[in-house]
């Protein structure tokens, strides 16, 4: 079925909020035929949707599928444009390079590239990121804000708060960030994020800005080496995810969250961040590729800079690290 249409008629039975639908108003509005929307529907019945018929009345979606589906995760966007160009694939190496080659192709910017089984994907420092088939969200987000490279690394902070503010919203849980790229819950790792950029002389280019969600996982669907690390959103509330509907609200505080950063500048982003992070006041090890600081976590500065003060009293400035908490 075309995406477009398979679009239209998923968003029209999602907006509908289980009343029924007739066939004869989306084939009126769609300018097709009743027909071809009753095979359309049979072609969704096939992929998983769960849709009622009801005699003289019309179409009700009593479920959709957990699928990564373009065209669902289309219906239930709330944005101007981020999320408007979907590049999808069943498997990946990883959404990074794809999303890498489509914004020097002149992608715009909003473009989502995401898949349900990544093969090499990637952490920082090119570790290893686990990207279990058909539980999580692995999606990359290519971003052009306006602004000089030295900014760049506080997407990664604008993208935290949107993720977490988009997981509280759909889950009731509470995730804490981990400066700079960490959502934890209870502790344990279920977001990583991942900012790399492409710039040239004038400025920022393009961000790609890869986010990895642990969001149906059971705890024995992690590999060994992350059994005691990682969590799922699953895990942590009980529930199922939509991962569809979690990547349009991510998309939503994404698209709101940049336009604030680059209109109003960081300090409006920087009071979520602190609401939500479980960094500051706290004792912590900052491994840095250089050095070791081991101290108290005592503030983010307007430029993302995390301010840690050694036990010697002395101040020093992190502006990349791996940390760990250490009470
Ligand atoms: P990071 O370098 O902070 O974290 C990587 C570390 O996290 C690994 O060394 C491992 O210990 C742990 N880890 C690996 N996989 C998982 C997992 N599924 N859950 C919890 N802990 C894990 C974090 O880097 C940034 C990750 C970004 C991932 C996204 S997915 C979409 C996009 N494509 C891609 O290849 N990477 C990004």
């Amino acid at each position: 079925m075309s995406g477009n249409v398979k679009y239209e008629i998923l968003k029209r039975l999602q907006c509908a909020e289980g009343a029924p639908l007739s066939g004869q108003q989306i084939a009126t509005e769609l300018a097709i035929s009743r027909t071809a929307i009753w095979k359309h529907m049979q072609q969704l019945k096939e992929e998983g949707y769960d849709i009622e018929t009801v005699h003289k009345k019309g179409y009700i979606l009593k479920q959709a599928p957990d699928v990564l589906d373009p065209a669902k995760i289309q219906a239930a966007l709330q944005t101007t444009h981020f999320g408007h160009v979907v590049h999808y694939e069943e498997v990946l190496d990883s959404t990074q390079p794809v999303a890498h080659k489509l914004a020097q192709e002149g992608a715009p910017e909003g473009t989502l590239v995401i898949c349900e089984a990544q093969t090499l994907g990637r952490g920082r420092m090119m570790r290893p990121w686990h990207s279990e088939k058909g539980k999580g969200i692995w999606m990359s987000v290519i971003l052009r804000p306006d602004v000089p490279t030295h900014k760049a690394p506080q997407f990664t902070l604008v993208a935290a708060v949107a993720v977490a503010r988009a997981i509280e919203d759909m889950t009731n849980v509470r995730p804490a960030i981990k400066w700079p790229n960490d959502l934890l819950i209870n502790g344990l790792k279920c977001t990583g994020i991942l900012t790399e950029m492409q710039a040239d002389p004038d400025g920022v280019n393009a961000l790609i800005m890869g986010i990895g969600i642990n969001a149906n996982h059971a705890q024995t669907d992690f590999s060994e080496d992350i059994q005691t690390i990682a969590t799922s959103l699953k895990i942590a509330s009980g529930q199922q995810v939509d991962r569809a509907e979690l990547v349009a609200r991510i998309l939503y505080y994404l698209e709101q969250y940049s336009a604030i950063y680059v209109q109003e500048g960081f300090l409006n982003i920087k009071r979520e961040w602190e609401a939500y992070s479980c960094t500051l006041g706290n004792r912590v090890r900052a491994t840095t590729t250089r050095d070791i600081f081991v101290g108290e976590a005592i503030e983010l500065t307007d430029d993302g800079v995390l301010k840690i003060r050694l036990d010697n009293g002395e101040i020093k400035g992190v502006y990349s690290a791996d940390i760990t908490l250490e009470n």
